[in-house]
Formats: structure tokens, C-alpha cells, sequence
């Protein structure tokens, strides 16, 4: 029956408004943006530029796209846009048709020390037929090893080098890795997913400003938008970058998100500096809380984090993955992940877990709240205190955190249904 369907996602709502969302990847969308969704735009197809369409028909949504690329231009001081990846992995498989070739060498984060699949064989690299070659990778640091890169860069002489990383604690060297690239006639490209709202709100480099030639990144970690992804890059390469995207990987892009993702923009433009230092706050308030409590908080010398993550090996306590079911047994939702030590097969159950709080700040919480989350989650792990006593708690904290911050209108973040 069909209402079997809206039963789950009414149930679903129900368990993330009693829970506490520290998922990386993850945040909640203002009710502005998801009133796009419903939108007779999502039913159209858009082939094709601004003005430059395959189909009758996208007059008003013309004027979406072009708005939605000025403001991008804009928030980010970038000469060439390109809205219409799908996702993530859809924009970095554009950018390695674009600025490679298959049989081509390419410098990637490894998996465990926090790259992304994209950026690998098993994914988007490999489909391209790129040799991937990883990153000397400094455990201390958290970082490339920029010496051993440097060195490993002249012998191997890589094409592209990619940077950006699905779990980064820290600034990684954008300026420093462009001047190599210089020297061997390389392109860098940065896969900002994670970070591009902390990029809009201005407490992270633009990797674009620091000599980058693409910077790629989906719509919806730090940033306010809907599932999406985007390509920025200096303009030199944006006819290449046009062409892979279409006719190269995407047909028809999602309009209905496209109008929801320039809401996000004007959301970024208005209050992303707000946010984004709120965002960072937070993350080293939750991570000195944890440290304080005796966790095995990474980046320990360089406080913890410089962005919305935190990581910690929890070996201690079984592994990524008994933690996180524990965890998620009292409400509280985050993902195991690998440490660099970890083989990559590891996947199972890997050393540490992950922790985001953009959405968590996007909710309005702010340090108390992070040092009450490093307490739930103490009590849990530590088994102080009972399923059903930290379930009621969490809930009990939840109340005054039900609705989405930093945008025009505040609205119920789990609204519609
Ligand atoms: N794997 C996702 C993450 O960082 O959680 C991104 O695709």
C-alpha cells in the first residue's frame, strides 16, 4: 500500500527528531529549499547550457540556472560555474575527463587516511582508466607529507593531483602542491564536498584563491543545499569542463533541486559566516570534551580540528563499529570510519568513528550543547547508564533543537509529512 510508504517516512522523522545527527556528510535543508522539491521543475529537462537548450519550455528555469551561477560566482570569487552534476561523484568524474587522460598517474588521499572512493580505483578514478598513486600521508599531522610528496611528484610525474578529503580535520597544502603541479605541468583539483560551506562562510581557504584549477564538491555537508553537486574552475579550462559534464556524464541535471540549491546560496550569502564559525566552535568544543573525557581524539598537537569533523580511535572500545551500533542504540547517529593505519579492507570494522556537527549547529546548538553530546556519549559508551534512561535523556535534550536555523524563515526540520 502506498501509505506504508509515507508510515516509514513518518517514522524515520520521528527517530531523527529524537536523536542527535552527527553524520559528516549529512544536514538538514530549510523548508524554503524544500519547497522547490515540489516544484513543477522537477518533472522538465534542461539539456544543455543557459539559453542554449535542446528542449522548448525552460524560460523561468533559464533564469534559475543563471541566477544560481551568478551567486556561486559570487560567493566564491569563481570564474567558471558549472550546477548541473548530480552528485559528488558525477562532478569528479566530469573533472577527470575533463583534465585527464586514461593510462594517466594521479595523486590521491588513500581511503584510510580519509580520500574519497571517488578518488580511487574501485570508483570514478579507475573508471576513467587513471593510475592512482597515493599521497605520502603524515598520521601526526593528520596531512600530506609534503617533503615525501614533492619527491615521489618528480619521480612519478603525476597529471593531476587531487586533493580534498572525506575525512579532514585540517587545511591541506593547496598553495604548496600547486607549485609543484607548476613545475611538471600537473593540474590540482579539490574535491571541497566537506567543506564548501565552511569555504562560503569564509573560516576554510578557497582552494580556487590558493592556485587550485577545478575545485569540485556536492551541495550538502557544510553547505545548506539539496543533493547536488557542483564545478568550479578558472575559466581557461571551463569549455572542457562544459562538454564532460554534458554531453560527457549528465543529460538532463535536477531542476527542482537546481531552484533549491540557489535558495541555499542566498541562505550561504546571508548567514554561512555566522554559521560557519559556529560550526568550527563547535567542533572543538565536542572534541576537547571527548579528549577531556579520555578519548583518543585525533590531531591532539593542533586542536583537534579546523573543521566541522572530528575523529577518534575507538580500538579501545571493540572498533568503528560496536561503537557506533552502540551509539545509534541511544540515539545517537554517526559512522564508523578507517584510520590511516587501518588495511583498507577494513571497511567491517575499522579503528575509529567520525563525528560532524554542521548539522547539530544548523539545528542552533552551540558549546553546552556539545559538551551535554561528549557527556551522552561517554555515558553510553562507558555503559553508565541504561539504553532507556540515555534514550529519554537524548529526547529530553532534543526538544529545543526542532527547527532549521540560518535561513529566512526558521522552520520545523522535519516538516511536510
Ligand atoms: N562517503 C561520503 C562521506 O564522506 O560520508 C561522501 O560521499
Amino acid at each position: 500500500m502506498y501509505s506504508d510508504i509515507f508510515n516509514m517516512i513518518r517514522k524515520h522523522n520521528e527517530m531523527m527528531r529524537n536523536s542527535i545527527p552527527l553524520i559528516a556528510s549529512e544536514n538538514l535543508t530549510s523548508e524554503l529549499v524544500r519547497k522547490c522539491y515540489l516544484a513543477d521543475f522537477g518533472h522538465r529537462y534542461a539539456e544543455g547550457k543557459v539559453g542554449e537548450r535542446y528542449y522548448a519550455g525552460c524560460k523561468f528555469i533559464d533564469e534559475v540556472e543563471a541566477l544560481a551561477i551568478d551567486l556561486t560566482k559570487k560567493l566564491f570569487d569563481a570564474e567558471h560555474v558549472n550546477l548541473q552534476p548530480i552528485s559528488g561523484v558525477v562532478a569528479n568524474l566530469a573533472a577527470f575527463y575533463a583534465l585527464t587522460n586514461p593510462g594517466d598517474i594521479v595523486f590521491s588521499i588513500s581511503v584510510p587516511c580519509g580520500g574519497h572512493i571517488s578518488h580511487d580505483k574501485i570508483s570514478a578514478a579507475g573508471l576513467r582508466g587513471l593510475r592512482v598513486v597515493y599521497y605520502p600521508f603524515d598520521v601526526e599531522t593528520m596531512n600530506l607529507d609534503l617533503k615525501a610528496t614533492e619527491k615521489l611528484a618528480k619521480d612519478v610525474k603525476p597529471k593531476l593531483f587531487i586533493l580534498g578529503s572525506s575525512l579532514m580535520l585540517f587545511r591541506q597544502p593547496v598553495k604548496e602542491i600547486t607549485e609543484i603541479a607548476e613545475k611538471i605541468d600537473a593540474k590540482v583539483m579539490f574535491d571541497a564536498s566537506h567543506v564548501l560551506g565552511l569555504i562560503a562562510g569564509k573560516v576554510f581557504p578557497n582552494p580556487l584563491k590558493e592556485g587550485a584549477d577545478v575545485l569540485t564538491a556536492s551541495t550538502h555537508k557544510t553547505f545548506f543545499g539539496p543533493q547536488r553537486a557542483l564545478i568550479m574552475s578558472k575559466e581557461s579550462l571551463a569549455k572542457k569542463i562544459d562538454r564532460a559534464v554534458f554531453p560527457g556524464v549528465i543529460s538532463n541535471h535536477h531542476l527542482h533541486s537546481l531552484a533549491g540549491y540557489a535558495i541555499a546560496v542566498m541562505e550561504m550569502i546571508e548567514f554561512g559566516e555566522e554559521y560557519a564559525r559556529q560550526v568550527v566552535r563547535n567542533a572543538k568544543t565536542l572534541a576537547g570534551a571527548l579528549y577531556d573525557r579520555g578519548y583518543k581524539v585525533l590531531g591532539e598537537k593542533f586542536g583537534f580540528t579546523e573543521t566541522h569533523q572530528i575523529a577518534i580511535d575507538v580500538r579501545a572500545f571493540g572498533g568503528g563499529d560496536p561503537v557506533s551500533r552502540k551509539l545509534e542504540a541511544v540515539g545517537i547517529v554517526l559512522n564508523k570510519n578507517l584510520l590511516p593505519w587501518d588495511p583498507v579492507e577494513n571497511t567491517a570494522n575499522p579503528s575509529g568513528i567520525r563525528i560532524g556537527v554542521q548539522e547539530v549547529t544548523r539545528l542552533g546548538m552551540k558549546e553546552e550543547e556539545m559538551i551535554a553530546i561528549a557527556e551522552f556519549i561517554d555515558l553510553a559508551l562507558k555503559e553508565k547508564k541504561s539504553v532507556e534512561e540515555l534514550r529519554k535523556a537524548i529526547s529530553e535534550f532534543r526538544k529545543d533543537f526542532q527547527t532549521v536555523k540560518f535561513t529566512f524563515e526558521e522552520c520545523d526540520a522535519y516538516s511536510a509529512l
